[in-house]
């Protein structure tokens, strides 16, 4: 089918997000659920740097979404400010079963803003919902965290059975898109 005009229009909203957060909390879980609709158990561990490209039809919005997906923390340290640079937003994931994980959740924070500045817009993720019985952290801790951190929205995902995931890449790219209109048509 083809595109209606109005679908052209808007598809110049392309917006490079990232994925912040430790190690095994499901950063590349998410995202390929995300993108393909898939959790995949036997996935390779990466590398570098996954980029996915997904046209997301988001009610009457057309994004395309460019999502950096990094591997271990080591070579984030080194690649920390080219891996932000010209990012949008983000999404900082950590693991409601393991609570280390909610702890070091600022310094993900601190290190996006120190390399793109305090516009570009996050979001946090407590993934892993589906594990239930192993929870450690409660949704009003996860809500506190984000208010503190400045971050718009905490979310519960679950790349497993696919809870909010295409919510939270939804409603990132929707908030992006009003910040940016609102800065460039003050009230
Ligand atoms: P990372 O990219 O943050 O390092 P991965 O994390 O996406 O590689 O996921 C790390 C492990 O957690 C993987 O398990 C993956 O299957 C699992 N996982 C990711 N998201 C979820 C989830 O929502 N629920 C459950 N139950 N498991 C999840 P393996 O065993 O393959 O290492
Ligand atoms: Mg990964």
């Amino acid at each position: 089918m083809s595109r209606t005009y109005d679908e052209e229009r808007r598809f110049d909203s392309v917006y490079k997000l990232v994925t912040l957060g430790e190690a095994a909390v499901g950063k590349t879980s998410l995202v390929n659920k995300y993108v393909t609709g898939k959790f995949q158990r036997d996935y390779h561990r990466t590398l570098g740097i996954d980029i996915s490209t997904y046209d997301a039809k988001i009610g009457t919005y057309l994004f395309k979404l460019l999502i950096w997906d990094l591997a271990g923390q080591d070579i984030f340290r080194d690649l920390r400010t080219r891996y932000c640079q010209g990012a949008s937003g983000g999404i900082v994931v950590f693991d409601l079963t393991r609570p280390q994980t909610l702890e070091t959740a600022p310094r993900w924070v601190q290190a996006f803003r120190d390399a793109v500045g305090p516009e570009p817009l996050l979001i946090l993720l407590g993934n892993k919902a589906d594990l239930e019985k192993n929870r450690k952290i409660t949704p009003e801790q996860g809500e506190k965290i984000a208010s503190d951190l400045g971050l718009f929205q905490y979310k519960e995902t679950s790349a497993k059975t696919g809870q909010e995931v295409t919510e939270a890449f939804s409603t990132l790219a929707i908030k992006i898109k009003e910040s940016h209109e609102s800065r460039r048509s003050p009230p």
